[in-house]
């Protein structure tokens, strides 16, 4: 008989490709495992699901995220635990690996896989189908409770994703994670490497991969690619890798293989260096256009250059401006993303506000030269977030941040919002009114409103018009108080998702 595995992604909003779960699949064998992928997207009634296969299942699985995806994950796995005590119950991901004291106390979570989950996952799996619970210790990522004390495993070395068969496309309904986007209406997401080679303070990154890079070949890409376009027809992707665009090389390959094999379609929001970019031969550029990149999306940070040393960005603003000139030439959107409130020493030796006011303008600036040199370009803004296990995390302690106390707290710690004392509630409005203006000024909502009846796009067009250009005047006149247009937007974008079915997995870039 196969054996039952049950997985849960416990992100509530995220509507994309369950991509961690996928993953952690690739070595186990559907044959001999039957495995279920649920998601709230899939299933609406997730809870119902987890609870029908948790009844004869082998282990129950979770995919957690730091921030808000816990409360679901909380929620899920003591429904899980309550039913079936005996179930064994492991949660793997972003949140196993920076709180894992934190998250194995609880009583509903077992055991956790912190780092790379193929291959842990698979041994895991191994160990319980034989209850060879002996070798529990020579399970490498794998940590768990022994008498009440929390034991952690040896880290498991980055592996090679070459090595790793591709994941079963059954395992998952494609047609349900088809995403609309600004630059396409059937939009997949895809993973194609693991870590980062750089050291940004603010980020988690460093300390997972160490700083190591793995990637698929091109010919691994779009073999997939090609075995995916058996199943479900699609016109973009969205490549979720930290740095795509590491390996000039890789990314020559994957464009002329994707071209030789006929693949129409865009690849949006792709993220890489600006570093690295700007060092991109002119040929690269064109062939990434001809390709289909439509944006790349870049971590600038910030617009001051001492502050991007502070965080060891390792690139300047200058390159900046550079990128975003060869996006231009080239026909490529670029989006770039910057958070305001890095804990720089000036916040904690000067005025705070001062400073705020000081890295505001410096911020405008750039997003006013961005749109004067290409409308299409975009500037996203985010707050700085102390993540646990970021290289800034302890000084930032240090300088008075109060973590949560607990799993349920975590749950309440919205990355998306701030939690730090250095920017004001007042600031924070200003902040979020730049976020609004430069996701208006760069939005094309041509696939947005294609598929509305043409009555309703006549009523929406006039009014995205004069939203932009309120946007245009109160980013030229550095207007950023009383935002009440972008209440208006932000509530008729909530309707517009409600209205259509399809405009619930909408995705803009902000
Ligand atoms: C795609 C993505 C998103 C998507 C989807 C998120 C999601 N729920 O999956 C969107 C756009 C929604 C998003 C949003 C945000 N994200 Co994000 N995102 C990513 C990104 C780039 C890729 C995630 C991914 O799919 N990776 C591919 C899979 C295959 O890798 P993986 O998740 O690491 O899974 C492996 C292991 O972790 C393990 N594993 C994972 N799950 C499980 C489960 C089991 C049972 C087992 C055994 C193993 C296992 O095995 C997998 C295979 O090796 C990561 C960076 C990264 N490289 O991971 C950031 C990342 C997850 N995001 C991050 C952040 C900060 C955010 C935001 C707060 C950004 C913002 N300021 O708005 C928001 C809000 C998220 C929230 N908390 O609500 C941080 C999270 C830090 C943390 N400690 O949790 C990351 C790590 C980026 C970073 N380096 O700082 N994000
Ligand atoms: S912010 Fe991006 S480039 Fe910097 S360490 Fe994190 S993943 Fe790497």
């Amino acid at each position: 008989m196969r054996s039952k595995i049950v997985l849960f992604g416990s992100d509530l909003q995220y509507n994309g490709v369950p991509l961690s779960l996928l993953a952690v699949t690739k070595l186990l064998d559907t044959k001999e495992n039957d495995i279920r992928i649920i998601t709230q997207t899939e299933y609406p009634n997730y809870k119902d699901e987890i609870l029908k296969h948790c009844a004869d299942a082998l282990c129950f699985g979770v995919s957690c995220i730091t921030g808000l995806p816990i409360k679901s994950a909380i929620e899920v796995s003591k429904l899980v635990k309550k039913n079936y005590p005996s179930l064994p119950i492991i949660w793997g991901g972003w949140q196993a690996i920076t709180l894992p004291d934190e998250t194995l106390r609880v009583p509903y979570v077992d055991y956790l896989c912190i780092g790379q989950g193929e291959k842990t996952f698979f041994e895991f799996i191994n160990m319980i189908k034989k209850e060879n619970f002996e070798i529990i210790n020579t399970i490498d990522g794998l940590s768990y409770k022994k008498n009440g004390a929390i034991i952690h495993n040896r880290k498991r070395d980055i592996e090679d994703l070459n090595v790793f068969p591709d994941f079963d496309l059954g395992l998952i309904n494609w047609k349900k994670y088809l995403e609309v986007t600004d630059f396409g209406s059937k939009v997949l997401r895809i993973v194609t490497s693991y870590g980062c080679p750089y050291r940004c303070g603010f980020c988690c990154e460093p300390n997972n991969s160490h700083r190591q890079w793995k990637a698929l070949s091109a010919d691994r890409i779009v073999t997939f690619l090609k075995n995916l376009r058996s199943k479900v027809v699609f016109d973009g992707l969205i490549i979720v890798d930290n740095n795509f665009f590491i390996s000039e090389q890789r990314v020559i390959d994957f464009c002329n293989i994707l071209l030789d094999n006929g693949f129409h379609i865009k690849l949006g929001q792709i993220q890489g260096r600006t570093n690295v970019l700007v060092k991109y031969k002119k040929s690269t550029w064109k062939l990434l256009k001809k390709a289909g990149f439509y944006h790349i999306l870049i971590g600038t940070e910030s617009a001051n250059n001492e502050t991007l040393r502070f965080i060891n960005k390792d690139a300047t603003i200058e390159q900046t401006y550079v990128l975003s000139q060869l996006c231009k030439k080239y026909g490529i959107k670029l989006i770039i993303t910057v958070i305001v409130g890095l804990p720089i020493p000036a916040y904690f030796q000067e005025d705070p506000q001062q400073v705020f006011e000081r890295e505001f303008k410096e911020i405008t600036k750039l997003n006013k030269d961005l749109f004067a040199l290409d409308r299409n370009h975009q500037l996203m803004t985010f707050f700085y977030t102390p993540l646990p296990f970021s290289p800034l995390y302890e000084k930032v302690i240090e300088l008075g941040f109060v973590p949560p106390q607990s799993l349920d707290e975590w749950g309440d710690y919205d990355l998306t919002k701030t939690h730090i004392s250095w920017i004001s509630k007042k600031n924070m409005v200003k902040i979020k009114t730049l976020v609004y203006i430069s996701l208006v000024l760069a939005l094309d909502f041509k696939h947005l409103i294609r598929t509305l009846p043409l009555i309703i796009r006549m009523f929406f067009v006039p009014i995205l018009v004069t939203l932009k250009y309120i946007s245009r005047l109160r980013l030229y006149y550095d207007w950023f108080s009383f935002p009440i247009d972008s209440y208006l937007f932000y509530l008729g974008l909530r309707l517009f998702k409600r209205i259509n079915k399809v405009y619930r997995i909408i995705n803009i870039t902000n």
